[in-house]
């Protein structure tokens, strides 16, 4: 079904600050100025976390507690593509349970050669820090080929120390279109009604928001070419679903076309998804550097991991303009309007338990009968 075509999307892993990418250029179609790894455009460009207050109130300090939870397990990861420097890229993950991995996106961990975990960052100090050998401890999905949207947008990597004494976090196992969630990162930050481009003014800190998934890539591809958007590439969701949101404005309450609640309301504007409008003070979008990150879904006791945070789209442009655009501002990435997209993670179960050693239920059944006879066993012997 989808897949936007590269010029469209824009990865969300994000150069640090003096890196630069070279390559063919691709960038966001309406402004030309999303960055993506490794694929060309000046990390001048790149934007960050929006969210609509000041980045500095919606730091996770430390010893933050979410429903009673630490997220010292959104951990950051310092990549490079070329030598063995690290530093020339930032990216996101979170620390799955049994502490001894991390899911992060694919387009954070394919064809890197240098890599370093930090957990429990705080004003750019880390609890923890460890290098990966990218050779042997760098899973990532048997689909992906660097085309964003084909949902095989993950990664898998094997901690060379687990991690332990900080929280790690249970795959959520459904389809969660129509949740609210937890959005953490490690990236870029602005404030999602300023027309500038985000920046790492606010590095050293991860950042948190909430929003609500809208739809599945599936469900929004569906939808917008009902309505004969245009420019909305080729997709495919061969190999998972992805979620999309939306980064609602908050309302001035006048109910118009120039509401920010209406106008801003990108999803809620193409018929047959929902028009939920946000979540007023909370609501946030992913940027550059939130790659990888996690979207956590409250089950009623724990936060479970739902999403990891694939790309960002500055969909507005050319498409819902009547009779005002969508988008805040084109100069920012993560603005009112904007759309993110996230590896959903219900599709890949299989896959991770497969690689991080999980028995499938029934292997678990197999292995209590295993373990039942070897008492057994145990037992008669000693008798
Ligand atoms: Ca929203
Ligand atoms: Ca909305
Ligand atoms: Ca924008």
């Amino acid at each position: 079904m989808h897949k936007p075509s590269f010029s469209a999307l824009s990865h969300l892993a994000a150069a640090a600050v003096l890196a630069i990418a070279t390559g063919s250029a691709w960038a966001d179609e309406a402004t030309g100025q999303f960055t993506g790894v490794g694929y060309g455009m000046p990390e001048s460009a790149t934007p960050l976390t929006g969210n609509n207050t000041a980045p500095a109130n919606w730091r996770v300090t430390q010893g933050m507690l979410f429903n009673g939870v630490n997220f010292d397990g959104n951990v950051r990861i310092d990549f490079d593509f070329d030598g063995n420097v690290i530093g020339g890229f930032t990216c996101s993950g979170t620390l799955i349970a049994g502490g001894t991995h991390v899911l992060t996106a694919a387009h954070c961990a394919s064809g890197v050669n240098a890599m370093e975990i930090h957990h429990g960052v705080y004003g750019g100090v880390s609890t923890g820090v460890q290098s990966i050998n990218t050779a042997s401890n760098v899973f990532v999905h048997p689909g992906w080929t660097g085309a964003l949207s084909t949902g095989a947008d993950i990664a898998i990597i094997r901690l060379s120390t687990p991690i332990t004494g900080v929280t790690s976090f249970n795959l959520s196992t459904t389809n969660d279109v129509g949740k609210q969630f937890l959005m953490m990162g490690h990236g870029t930050t602005q404030v999602g009604n300023v027309n500038s481009a985000t920046n790492w003014n606010d590095f050293g800190w991860a950042h948190y928001g909430y929003n609500v998934f809208d739809a599945t890539g599936t469900s929004f591809l569906n939808a917008a070419s009902a309505m004969g958007l245009p420019g909305l590439g080729t997709w495919s969701s061969t190999f998972g679903e992805e979620y999309i949101a939306d980064y609602d404005g908050l309302s001035n309450g006048t109910g118009t076309s120039t509401d920010p609640a209406v106008r801003h309301n990108t999803l809620g504007r193409i018929v047959g998804l929902t028009s939920n409008q946000g979540l007023g003070a909370n609501e946030a979008l992913i940027a550059g550097g939130d790659s990888g990150g996690g979207d956590f879904v409250w089950s009623g006791s724990e936060w479970v991991l739902s999403g990891v945070h694939s790309w960002g789209w500055q969909f507005c442009g050319g498409r819902l303009t009547t009779p005002n655009s969508c988008d805040f501002g084109t100069a920012n990435s993560s603005s009112w309007g904007d759309i993110s997209g996230s590896t959903a993670v219900f599709s890949h179960v299989g896959w991770i338990n497969q690689v991080t050693g999980v028995p499938e239920p029934g292997t678990w059944a197999m292995m209590g009968l295993g373990l039942a006879a070897v008492a057994g066993a145990a037992r008669r012997r000693k008798a």
